[in-house]
């Protein structure tokens, strides 16, 4: 599915406190374009179970509803697509398997990915982790601002900045080029999504340079 770029805040849901399903309903009722359900060391039915509750309150809105690394349990949930990493399914089998997926996303971490995605042509792609983070369990390098500037330069289709990125060090994500950008924490630790989600948006459309 063609993207537009220029999005902005794609919310990638991982032990929110304020629960998955309220997560993707305060994405909703935000505008955003992605909600993603990535819940990593759980079941497959805990999995489905929460996918299914997002995929309800996303049904019928702007808001893409994307499952992380298992195009399997996103056609389950009727999901919108799935993220796939560098090590999950390859693109082009998951679109073979699951054409029922209309979007179909990956997570690159240098340059050289970024150069692989133009054959692979994904829907859109993840640049991260940008600064360090303890939310991914065996962090990539991080890219620092530059690194990722450049591979978002050479991105053939929307990039995603992602990895650290919160309400301080927002405004240099924007500046080193980015139109769109990702967090966990800066949302899911919040009790109030919502407000998190809307704080970002401000920071991000007010920033100017
Ligand atoms: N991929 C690269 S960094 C990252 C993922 C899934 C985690 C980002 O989490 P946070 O909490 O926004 O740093
Ligand atoms: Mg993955």
């Amino acid at each position: 599915m063609k993207i537009e770029d220029g999005f902005g805040l794609y919310l990638v849901v991982t032990n929110p406190v304020a629960g998955y399903a309220k997560c993707a309903e305060a994405a909703v009722k935000c505008g955003l374009r992605f909600v993603q359900l990535r819940m990593k060391n759980a079941c497959e039915s805990e999995i489905l179970r929460e996918a299914k509750n997002m995929r309800a309150a996303t049904k019928g809105t702007k808001t893409l509803f994307i499952v992380n690394d298992d195009p399997k349990l996103a056609a389950l949930a009727e999901a919108d697509g799935v993220h796939l990493g560098q090590g999950d399914m390859p693109i082009a089998i998951a679109r073979k398997l699951y054409p029922e997926l209309a979007v179909f996303g990956l997570s690159t971490h240098n340059i050289s990915q970024v150069r692989e995605a133009a054959r692979l042509a994904p829907d859109y792609i993840g640049v991260g982790p940008v600064f360090a983070t303890p939310t991914k369990a065996i962090p990539d390098p991080t890219l620092g601002l530059e690194g990722a500037a450049e591979m978002i330069k050479a991105a053939p289709c929307p990039a995603v900045a992602i990895g650290g990125i919160n309400d301080e060090n927002l405004p240099l994500i924007k500046r080193a080029g980015a139109r769109n950008f990702s967090v966990v924490r800066a949302v899911c630790q919040n009790n109030d999504p919502e407000s998190a989600i809307r704080r970002l948006m401000e920071i991000w459309a007010t920033q100017t340079f």
